[in-house]
């Protein structure tokens, strides 16, 4: 019996080890040219569960089996059997037995000038407002869009790299934009001459990017490796990268990065140890300010003056609001329904700053007293949101039901009086299809929601009437971002 079992036993390892090999030729023969031999992505994007987090495993099955039109990944169908796709898709959510290295040699080896700096002219190409254009990120096919935000009009659609995450991050002149990819590229783009001019892959798995008030240099903050990236704005190249490895020792992953222009520095958050870090940018050595925190932060917001931060763990029911002079906390926040910080607003309610924010578990948007730290009011709405907006000149705030799993809420926008914290309208951009993030146009006039569909579209409202005044086709509109309330910090806009 025991012989028997012994058999069995190896039999069973051989089998799987077999099935190992067979993968292992079928990514080097299939997918290794273009995603690399060590699935830290190449042409196309790295193969690891961190980057793949937002594929769902079908999904990939699909792609494998069938390919990319946007991206011109062949399908494999033809070549591989079913159970040998499955065997990939597997493989390649499967962890690295080794955490993969990706510091200085690798990031400067990966700068690309496309165009030297400052080498092209400082007139835009096109006669529209430069500071009402928006940029359009299209995740459908990994596009861009700019748009002459007063006529409606696309000027330009550009291939950007896969899988664009966060909000781009503008010069402060509004000239140029950076968009950060989750697999760690982060490009520059000339909006005067429609060019792309300078890219690097700053990391692995990158959360997002910040550029500093003065526009001279950039933070990139990774998941992978645990790391901030520092880079000259100019053409990208590296300046340093700053270990993230908290007081105790501890390697953390970043949450997120934000530039505080009226402080003058950067602000991270670590997602794996309990601290903050704030960097001046003004300093040529980058010395960074740790700041100890009650609980790890996921995400975080300022106050208009920058004087408070306030942040939330996902999974925690309490936030904290931070005086960044002091390095010491001033209040704890109810935030129970999983606040997606990244997305808060700011206006004035009966004399007071508040802070809104949409929350991705619950159907309601919680605002904040910023003086007393109290909640004033939740506000229900259709569905858990995931993104807010809102103008200084309107008297809306607009959030969306993206968090819903009822695709009877996911279709809703909740339109929100700033003044009597009630629900003014809700409107259904198309009914049936996703619908979220919304961005004004400079003046407030008119809104621009997303229908966030492969065949979707942006739906362009006037911000008072909420009539539909004109529809764009899109493919899968994510964010939009208006030039100027990017660079002037509306309160109604992300930072
Ligand atoms: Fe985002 C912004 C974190 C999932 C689309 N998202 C942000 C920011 C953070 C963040 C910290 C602010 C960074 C900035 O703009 O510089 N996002 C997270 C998460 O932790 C979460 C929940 C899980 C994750 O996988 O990262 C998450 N985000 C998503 C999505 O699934 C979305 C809907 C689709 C996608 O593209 O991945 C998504 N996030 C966005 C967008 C912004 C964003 C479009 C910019 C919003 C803005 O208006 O500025």
């Amino acid at each position: 019996m025991r012989r028997f079992l012994f058999f069995v036993g190896v039999a069973v390892l051989s089998i799987n080890a077999l099935a190992e090999q067979s993968v292992q030729k079928n990514y080097t023969d299939y997918c290794a040219s273009c995603h690399g031999a060590d699935r830290l992505g190449g042409a196309g994007p790295a193969l690891l569960p961190e980057n793949l987090e937002r594929l769902r495993r079908p999904e990939a099955v699909k792609t494998i089996s069938e390919g990319r039109i946007a991206s011109q990944m062949a399908g494999f169908a033809d070549k591989l059997g079913k159970d040998e796709i499955l065997a990939l898709v597997d493989f390649i959510y499967r962890p690295l037995p080794v955490a993969p290295v990706w510091g200085t040699d690798e990031i400067i080896t990966s700068h690309i000038r496309h165009v030297p700096a400052g080498s092209l002219p400082d007139k835009p190409l096109f006669s529209a407002d430069p500071l009402n254009l928006f940029v359009v990120v299209e995740v459908g096919d990994h596009h861009a869009t700019i748009l002459d935000g007063d006529k409606f009009e696309p000027i330009y659609r550009f291939p950007t790299r896969f899988a664009l995450h966060g909000g781009p991050k503008f010069s402060p002149d509004g000239r140029y934009v950076f968009f950060a990819s989750r697999d760690g590229w982060i490009s520059k783009f000339d909006i005067y001459n429609l060019k792309t001019v300078a890219e690097v892959r700053a990391g692995i798995n990158t959360r997002n990017i910040a550029v500093s008030g003065d526009g001279k240099t950039v933070l990139a903050g990774n998941y992978l490796p645990h790391s901030l990236v520092l880079l000259n704005a100019d053409d990208l190249s590296l300046i340093r990268v700053i270990p993230t490895v908290g007081l105790d020792g501890k390697s953390s992953r970043v949450s997120a990065v934000y530039q505080a222009e009226p402080r003058g520095s950067f602000v991270a958050a670590l997602k794996d140890v309990k601290e903050v870090w704030e960097i001046p940018y003004g300093a040529t050595d980058f010395p960074v300010r740790r700041i100890a925190v009650d609980d790890y932060l996921d995400d975080f917001f300022f106050d208009p003056s920058y004087r408070h931060l306030i942040g939330a763990a996902r999974d925690g029911r309490k936030g904290q609001a931070i005086d960044l002079d002091s390095g010491r906390k001033v209040a704890q926040i109810d935030l129970p329904g999983m606040p997606h910080l990244g997305s808060g607003i700011t206006w004035e309610y009966q004399g007071h700053p508040v802070m809104a924010t949409p929350n991705l578990k619950e159907p309601v948007v919680s605002v904040i007293d910023m003086t007393t730290w109290q909640t004033v009011k939740q506000i229900k709405t259709i569905g858990p949101g995931f993104f807010m907006r809102s103008h200084e000149n309107t008297p809306y705030a607009w959030t969306d039901g993206f968090s819903s799993g009822d695709p009877a809420s996911r279709d809703a926008m909740t339109v929100i009086d700033k003044g009597t914290l009630e629900v003014a309208r809700v409107l259904r951009p198309i009914p049936g299809k996703t619908a979220a993030h919304v961005e004004f146009t400079r003046d407030g006039k008119y809104a621009l929601v997303s229908v966030w569909e492969k065949d979707g579209a942006l739906v362009i409202y006037d911000a008072a009437t909420l009539r539909e005044i004109k529809r764009l086709p899109m493919n899968k509109p994510s964010g939009k971002y208006n030039v100027f309330n990017k660079i002037t910090r509306s309160a109604g806009t992300s930072h």
